[in-house]
This record gives C-alpha cells, structure tokens and sequence, in this order.
C-alpha cells in the first residue's frame, strides 16, 4: 500500500497492524460496561500497545444491531477523558475515535486524537469538513441505514459488488467533499447491516477490494458470523476471530481491528509469514 500517517506514525508496508479497541460504553456488544470508567479504559488501552497493539480505537457508542444514538454531549464525556488520559501516559500508539458525530470528532482530535473512524462514512454532512481541516486520516466504513436500522437493508444482489461500489461512492464522496484521497481507509464493516452469509463472503473476497486502490481495515472481532458459523457465544469466540483475521491478513488487508491483541499478534504474525512465503521477496 502507499504510506499512510496516523498521527506520529508512518505505516508502510503490508502491515497488518493491529487496531486495539477501547470501548468507553455501557452496552458494547462483547465488553460493554468494562472500560467506561476513564481509569478503567486507560489501563485497558495501556495494556493493548504493551500486548503489541500498534494503533487504539476510543468509542463512546456501541454500533451494535439496533443500537440507539447516544446523545454527543454523553459521547464527548465518555471519549474525551479517555483520550486524554491515554495521551498524559506518554503513550507513542496513534489514537483513533470511533464516531459517527463530526462534533465529537472535532473535540477528540482537539483532545489528542489522530484519526477518525466513521462506521457511517461521512452520514454527519460536517464530519469531511471537521476531518479535512484537520488533516487527519479517516476509516471509511462500509454500512446501509444506521445500526438501529441496519438490520432491515441486508440486502443484496452481490454483496462483494455492491460493497466495493458503495465503498468506493463514499470514497468519491469524500474526496469531492476535500478529504484527500490518500488520508481514506476503507472498510467493508463486518456485521453493518450483513447477515453472516455476507460477512462471510465479504471475507472470502477481500482482495477485490484491493481495486479501490486504499488501505483496508477489517474489524471482524468476537462478531456474530463467528456466533453462526461455529456456534459459539459472544465470550467464547477468540479462536473464530483468529481465523477470520488469517483470512484478512492472508488477503492483504492492512489494518485489523481487534478487542484481544495478544493473541491476535501472534496469529497476525504467522499468516503474515505464510502470506511472505507465497510472495518471495515481500517484506512486512
Ligand atoms: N466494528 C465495531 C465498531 N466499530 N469500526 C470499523 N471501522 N470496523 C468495524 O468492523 C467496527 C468498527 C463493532 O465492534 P465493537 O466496538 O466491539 O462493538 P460496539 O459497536 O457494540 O461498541
């Protein structure tokens, strides 16, 4: 991929970089609850980079099916603390906020913040002018509707061909709107308004992704595809998750958001090296 700066890091190369989340909500699907204490989630997110995490996700709203929106005065309180806290550690990880909302983008990046990741790719119409005056990167995620309604419009003709269309329409979007177009990321948004079957194919052809010429982030972590194809409750599904992050890591995707890092460096790591081995001369 072409270099890409978040914050005071450069990432090149195919990665994968491992993007660890911080939920700072009461009602994340798999952690809600957990780090909504600012002390709580800064040790949390302290304890990702020292696990290998090479970039960390602050969300003050959980995004899960049916999910109603959270006031941004409420989202600002549970993020920006956060933040803050995480960047008075001295910690060198980029920090990405996890927001739909462009004023909560714009007190986060204000905050310390270094990249914002929109799950609704730009639905706030001032979020390309909070991110493009701020010159920083944004994740544009693949989703239709919004996470209370998502449910309803999973569905698709082709999935992998209507999600690289809207992908790159969103893409389009942004650039028009004055996001440069080497600032996106894009994400085909496991789970966003997708039955497990689309989710699943979505992993299975990742690499036509790679035509709309950007970085790819997947967040396949603990999701409910994982559920359905091995039968397995939200708490028990670290080893579906590992191999669903082979499959992206194996299709070339860059960036890989998880909740369990540890775990996921090691996996990371060898279906990086299967996938060096199949290409000699690559490097990552
Ligand atoms: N998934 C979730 C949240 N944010 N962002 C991107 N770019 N891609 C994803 O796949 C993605 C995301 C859902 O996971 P989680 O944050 O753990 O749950 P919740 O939305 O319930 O807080």
């Amino acid at each position: 991929m072409d270099p890409i700066r978040i914050g005071a890091r450069v990432f090149d190369g195919p990665g994968p970089f491992l993007m660890g989340v911080v939920n700072a909500t009461p009602d994340s699907f798999s952690d809600g609850g957990r780090y909504l204490d600012p002390e709580a989630a800064r040790a949390h997110a302290l304890r990702l980079v020292g696990e290998g995490a090479d970039l960390l996700d602050v969300g003050g709203e959980s995004t899960r099916p049916g999910a109603q929106d959270v006031p941004v005065a409420e989202e600002i309180r549970r993020v920006v603390p956060v933040i803050e806290r995480i960047r008075a550690a001295g910690c060198a990880a980029p920090i990405s906020v996890d927001t739909r909302k462009a004023e909560v983008a714009r007190v986060a990046l204000a905050a310390g913040a270094d990249l914002v990741n929109d799950v609704s790719a730009l639905s706030d119409p001032a979020m390309a002018e909070v991110v493009a005056s701020s010159g920083a990167p944004i994740v544009l995620m693949h989703m239709r509707g919004t996470p209370a309604d998502m449910a309803a419009h999973a569905i698709y003709r082709d999935v992998c061909a209507e999600v690289e269309r809207e992908l790159g329409e969103a893409l389009a979007r942004a650039v028009k709107l004055g996001v440069p177009e080497h600032r996106v990321v894009l994400d085909p948004g496991l789970g966003f308004a997708k039955t497990a079957e689309h989710s699943l194919r979505l992993l299975a052809t990742l690499p036509r992704l790679r035509r709309l010429g950007r970085p790819l982030l997947v967040g396949p972590s603990r999701k409910s595809f994982i559920g359905q194809a091995a039968g397995a409750a939200v708490e028990d599904r670290l080893p579906g998750t590992l191999a669903a992050l082979a499959a992206c890591v194996l299709a070339g995707v860059e960036f890989v958001r998880v909740h369990d890092v540890a775990p996921a460096r090691q996996a990371a790591r060898v279906a990086a090296a299967i996938r060096a081995a199949s290409s000699p001369g690559e490097s990552g």
